[in-house]
């Protein structure tokens, strides 16, 4: 008993660390803390054997005394706890870490190292999900992945909020034209919309909910010839809005289904008419803020065809900021696809008006946390 007792670093409560299987194994939860308990800890291998089994990782326990390894070649070795039985229980890594720490102090260090993948949160891992794959909350190193939350053991993981990219194809139409001499409609790309989604009720995939534009961008390249007044109008411009850092997004919405709605985007009262221009869109939370476009727009026709666009024979510098109303958008989120359908675009000739459709598959779906420093 004394040795017990030593073993058990107090010896007044050397009985209750035999009979409760407290000495060396308590509950288990640290290697570190297992092992300096010295449950077998001076070769007194049965004990130890009795203290795993009173532990709460009782099974591996069990495999210790059945093998009486504890104080045995086995884990002297350092070899009985990672390749034997006790390990391969899952749970009894705990004891046996305890096992082989004690039996033999902490020889070759071997027992100390946590196993990623077995289910039960060791040493310095944050959680372990019973497997090493990756993009699901807990990685192959047992660490947390951003945007992820897990709890339990072994660890079921759960993400905060989802970002999806769209790669965008648009149509950009130019109508109401006088005479419809201007009028024409011009399949547009490269496009981007980034949007971040709330998680549906599994945590594991995208649902309804809170939606937040993070970024948009739009190539608009196309030549209009015009054959009645004679040239051309050369657009070459981009419109953007985003990405921002830290990623608060541009315009706010919500998910139902396949349908995202934008929040409110108060409109002036010539909004869908031919002088709805950039100085009239107004703000609202949801409105694409800050939506942007510049580029150049070349018109080769004559001075009076290329006023009828409101522009100058020659170069026309495009470099306009407002507050973009976009419309509905329809998202198949099992397929991966978007759509938004004919959104009026405003712009600067008093006599026609533009609008942009587009339609886009997803190319990347990302578990992110939301910034915490967004309003
Ligand atoms: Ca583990
Ligand atoms: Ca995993
Ligand atoms: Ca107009």
């Amino acid at each position: 008993m004394m040795q017990r007792s030593l073993l058990c670093g107090w010896a007044a409560l050397a009985v209750t660390c035999v009979a409760l299987g407290a000495c060396g194994g308590g509950d288990g939860t640290s290697n570190g803390e297992t092992s300096g308990g010295g449950a077998g800890l001076g070769g007194s291998g049965t004990e130890a054997g009795a203290t795993n089994i009173a532990g709460a990782t009782s099974a591996a326990g069990a495999t210790n005394i059945a093998g009486a390894a504890n104080a045995g070649a086995t884990n002297a070795a350092g070899t009985g706890n990672e390749a034997g039985v006790t390990n391969a229980a899952g749970t009894g890594n705990e004891a046996g870490a305890g096992d082989g720490g004690g039996a033999d102090s902490g020889a070759a260090g071997a027992n100390s190292s946590a196993i990623c993948g077995n289910g039960v949160i060791e040493d310095d891992e944050a959680c372990d999900d019973g497997q090493t794959a990756n993009e699901d909350g807990c990685d192959s190193s047992c660490q947390l992945e951003p945007g992820w939350d897990c709890a339990d053991e072994p660890s079921t993981c759960t993400c905060e909020s989802w970002v999806l990219s769209f790669d965008l194809t648009g149509q950009f139409e130019i109508a109401d034209t006088f005479l419809g001499a201007g009028d024409g409609t011009f399949t547009v790309s490269p496009g981007t919309l980034t949007l971040r989604l709330e998680s549906g009720p599994s945590g594991l995939e995208p649902g309804d909910g809170a939606v937040v534009l993070l970024e948009y961008a739009m190539h608009q390249e196309f030549d209009q010839d015009i054959p009645l007044l004679g040239g051309q109008v050369q657009t070459n411009v981009d419109a953007t809005a985003g990405p921002d850092e830290p990623a608060c997004g541009r315009a706010t919405g919500s998910l139902s289904g396949s349908t995202l709605t934008w929040d409110a985007c108060p409109t002036s009262d010539n909004y869908g008419q031919t002088d709805w221009s950039p100085d009239d869109a107004l703000a609202g939370p949801g409105c694409v803020r800050g939506y942007h476009s510049e580029g150049m727009v070349v018109c080769t026709s004559s001075e009076t065809g290329c006023s009828q666009g409101n522009l100058v024979r020659g170069d026309n510098p495009q470099d306009d900021t407002w507050d973009q109303p976009f419309g509905e958008l329809t998202i198949d989120l099992e397929n991966g696809t978007v759509a938004m359908g004919r959104t009026q675009i405003p712009n600067r000739a008093d006599s026609s008006t533009t609008w942009l459709s587009f339609s886009g598959t997803e190319a990347s779906r990302t578990c992110e946390a939301a910034p915490a420093n967004c309003d």
